[in-house]
Parts: structure tokens; C-alpha cells; sequence
């Protein structure tokens, strides 16, 4: 097989060039890091888990019309994505404060916000993602007054939408950061889809009766056993048969989590890939 050309590497993933101009492959590592990458740690089988986590959620979200970047899944680590510009903003939309939020303003862990509470953070690593506000988006020219409406409009129906999803197999979204990107059409019309992941490495979810965290958090506060809060995520959402596909110490059952991914190209057949409803053009 020909190599293919890596674009870029991430703290979390690979992207490669894909089969065409139009398209990227995002690998999904194992790599884990948190606190800017002060905290770094390999957890055997999270890439294998985050890859099939997020082509059902981004499947489930194409279903109720969010465009979103997600193609296919091409093997048990890997998807094919469109390529998009990302929008260099990170939205987290929150339901339950904790995390930042509860560090910044003092805020109890586990309050319920009475609304899902947007905030901007802008993707720069070298400055630590600093939160910022509208103001500082549109100065800087981020983004520009349209697409942030549109963004915000189009997390609070992902935050919903998935909100629902969750509380249905008795998880509770806590908050979740979404990343969008731009594509351009033949006549020069701009869409913005939804872009990079949604995973257990970039939304809070606990277990609704005994609160337990599931996500990231278990690796950030040395919570352990982080893969199995993974893999009950992806039990609850059925995406793994009981028992999960990656075993005590690490190791991964590669033939079931191969086939896996087959079961979820059919879902991805089904949808109308082309479909992606065009933006009103942009006033310039
Ligand atoms: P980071 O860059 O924060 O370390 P990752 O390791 O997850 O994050 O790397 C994936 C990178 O690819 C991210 O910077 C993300 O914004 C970007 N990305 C996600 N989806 C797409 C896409 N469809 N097209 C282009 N870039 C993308
Ligand atoms: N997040 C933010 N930057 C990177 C990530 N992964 C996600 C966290 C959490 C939400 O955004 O995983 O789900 C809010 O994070 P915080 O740290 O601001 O409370
Ligand atoms: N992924 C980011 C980092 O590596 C933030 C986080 O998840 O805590 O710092």
C-alpha cells in the first residue's frame, strides 16, 4: 500500500491526507494528555474506543440534520472525515458545572446551570486556550458574527439532542466541547459543519445514579481505571458487546473491533453524505 502523507499530529490523533483533495483520515491515538500536556499518559485502547464513540455520535447528530465532518469509519482506529478549516474556537456548552467553570467562579461541582451555558476558548496551545468572549472573536476575525450564530445555535441542538441520547442509557452530559470547520462549495458558498470529535476526551459524563465520573477526568484527577469508564460509555451507547472489547491490562480484541466498524459503515451507507443543507450566503 502506498504511504500515505501525515498533515499533522495531534495531541490525540493523527490526520492524513485522505483518498481525495476533499477528504482527511483522523487516526485516533492512544496518547492521553491533559492540562495543556503538562499530564501525559499512553491508555491502551482509547483510540480504539473515541474512533467508534464518535462516528456513532456524529451519525446520530447527520440523522437529525447537524452537518458534520464524518464520512466513514475506515478501520478500528481510523475515519474519514471531510477536510474543513477549522474555526479556531473551542465551544464548550456546559449543563452541570465542574471542571474550569467551578475553579473560575467558585462554583459547587455538580450545580445544575438553569440554562446550558456557552463559552469560547480560543485554540491556541502556546497560550493555553484562553477563554475569550463574541467581542474577542469577531475583533480578531475568529470567526465572523454569522458563523458564531450559527455555531451557538448549532451546539445548543447537539447539546440537546445529545443531552437526550445520554440521560436515555443513564449517563448525565455534564458539558462537552465542540470544534466546527468551514468548507467551501463549488459556487464559493461557505458551510460550517461540525469537525474534530465527541468523546469521553472532550465531554464530562457521569453515571446518573451513582454519580461516577466516566470520562476524561478519571485520567486527569488520577481517578483510575479510565479505559473501563470508556468502555461503559461505549457499552451503555451499545457500540461494544458486555464484557467490552479491550481486556484487564490493555490488551484489544482486534478481530471484534474490526468488525465493529463494519456495522457502522452500513449506518454511514444509509445516510445522504451529500447532504449538507448551504448556508445563506455570507454579506461581505
Ligand atoms: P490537538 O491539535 O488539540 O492536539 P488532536 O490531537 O485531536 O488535537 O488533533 C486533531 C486536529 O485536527 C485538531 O487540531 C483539530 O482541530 C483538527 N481537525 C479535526 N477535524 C478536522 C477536519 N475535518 N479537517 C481538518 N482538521 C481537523
Ligand atoms: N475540553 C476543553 N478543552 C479540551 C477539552 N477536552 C472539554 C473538557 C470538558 C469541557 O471541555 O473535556 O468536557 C470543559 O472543560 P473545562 O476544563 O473547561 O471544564
Ligand atoms: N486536551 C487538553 C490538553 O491536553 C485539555 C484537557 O483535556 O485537559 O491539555
Amino acid at each position: 500500500m502506498a504511504r500515505r502523507k501525515q498533515i499533522y499530529e495531534g495531541k490525540a490523533k493523527i490526520i492524513y491526507e485522505g483518498p481525495d483533495q476533499t477528504t482527511l483520515i483522523q487516526y485516533f491515538k492512544d496518547d492521553a494528555t491533559a492540562f495543556n500536556a503538562q499530564k501525559k499518559a499512553v491508555i491502551a485502547g482509547k483510540g480504539v474506543l473515541n474512533n467508534r464513540i464518535s462516528a456513532h455520535l456524529m451519525t446520530r447528530l447527520e440523522s437529525i440534520g447537524i452537518p458534520t465532518h464524518f464520512l466513514r469509519s475506515v478501520n478500528m482506529r481510523e475515519q474519514m472525515v471531510r477536510k474543513v478549516e477549522i474555526v479556531p474556537i473551542e465551544l464548550v456548552i456546559r449543563n452541570v458545572a465542574a471542571g474550569s467553570l467551578c475553579k473560575r467562579f467558585g462554583v459547587n461541582e455538580g450545580t445544575i446551570l438553569g440554562r446550558p451555558l456557552v463559552e469560547f476558548y480560543y485554540k491556541n496551545d502556546a497560550l493555553g486556550d484562553p477563554l475569550v468572549n463574541e467581542e474577542h472573536i469577531i475583533t480578531f476575525g475568529w470567526a465572523d458574527p454569522y458563523e458564531l450564530d450559527e455555531m451557538v445555535a448549532m451546539s445548543w441542538r447537539i447539546n440537546d439532542y445529545l443531552q437526550g441520547l445520554f440521560s436515555g442509557i443513564g449517563l448525565r452530559l455534564v458539558d462537552l466541547k465542540l470544534e466546527f470547520g468551514r468548507i467551501w462549495g463549488e459556487h464559493g458558498e461557505l458551510y460550517l459543519v461540525l469537525a474534530d470529535e465527541i468523546s469521553p476526551d472532550n465531554c464530562r459524563l457521569w453515571d446518573m445514579k451513582s454519580g461516577e465520573k466516566l470520562d476524561k477526568d478519571r485520567f486527569r484527577f488520577d481517578l483510575g481505571d479510565v479505559i473501563e469508564g470508556y468502555q461503559y460509555i461505549a457499552e451503555k451507547l451499545g457500540l461494544v458487546p458486555p464484557g467490552g472489547i479491550i481486556n484487564k491490562g490493555g490488551s484489544i480484541n482486534e478481530q471484534l473491533a474490526e468488525t465493529l466498524d463494519l456495522i457502522e459503515n452500513e449506518l454511514a451507507r444509509e445516510r445522504k453524505l451529500k447532504e449538507i443543507k448551504p448556508l445563506k450566503p455570507r454579506k461581505i
